[in-house]
């Protein structure tokens, strides 16, 4: 039996950071799919295992404790998990990053579809796409990242920061190849860390399983469709 069951889409987005913290702990875990999690959101609040508005949400059975919103998952796992830094200043950071990530797939998808993407708004987005890539380069610059060699954070071995990056933005170029080029060249040593992170193997079994499970699918709905349109996906 596994430890947790996670609700969230079956598409590789803000519930993947929690698949992968997950796989990089080598917990095992078990989804509890689609119409589940629309059946719990449409229930009343007092029927759902901790109150929610949208998933991801994650059940950790052992400890029977049900957590909701991406962050605080994350930091629960690593707290639980042992997975953060020693270090205040660096626990902080790492809960910071994942803050950003998650601000990120909400600029990408334009705070979850409330406008769609035209080809105006994205040219007018990628000034703003660039700055958010600038800051993993600058705060892996900060720590000592080197194009070939490092972590996010420094320190020497991959933690809960370089899992979020590599999901973040491997993720996103994996399915938009466009994002990929700019990447590259805005931030290259981020560009760089990613595939070093994404080529561990349970971060790689994990994204092979994302491609079986849901194809090229990455934030589902209509923003998706526009998004693919505008990138030429
Ligand atoms: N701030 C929340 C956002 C949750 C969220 O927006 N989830 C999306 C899927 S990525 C959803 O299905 N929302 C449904 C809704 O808000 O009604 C988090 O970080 O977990």
């Amino acid at each position: 039996m596994s430890d947790y069951e996670l609700y969230y889409w079956s598409v590789p987005f803000r519930g993947q950071f929690v698949r992968a913290v997950l796989a990089f702990a080598e917990k095992s875990w078990t989804e509890a799919g689609d119409d589940a999690i629309a059946k719990l959101m449409e229930g009343p609040v007092k029927k759902m295992p901790v109150p929610f508005m949208g998933p991801p949400l994650l059940i950790d059975k052992r400890a029977d404790v049900a957590i909701s919103q991406m962050p605080a998952i994350v930091l629960y796992l690593g707290d639980t998990l042992d997975l953060l830094p020693e270090d205040a200043a660096l626990r902080a950071m790492t809960l910071k990053i994942v803050c950003d990530a998650n601000d990120v797939i909400d600029e990408i998808t334009i705070q979850g579809g409330m406008k769609m993407w035209t080809k105006d708004r994205w040219e007018e987005f990628v000034p703003r796409l660039k700055k958010w890539m600038s800051f993993w380069e600058d705060t892996g610059r900060r720590h000592g990242l080197k194009k070939d060699s490092g972590f996010l954070l420094g320190g020497g071995e991959p933690g809960i920061a370089d899992v979020i990056t590599a999901t973040l933005w491997g993720t996103m170029t994996d399915r938009f190849p466009k994002i990929g080029t700019i990447l590259t060249k805005s931030a290259p040593m981020t560009a760089a860390l990613t595939k070093r992170i994404a080529a561990l193997p349970p971060l790689k079994k994990l994204a092979a399983k994302a491609r079986e499970d849901y194809g090229d699918a990455y934030c589902g709905g209509q923003i998706e469709k526009s998004l693919r349109k505008v990138l030429g996906a």
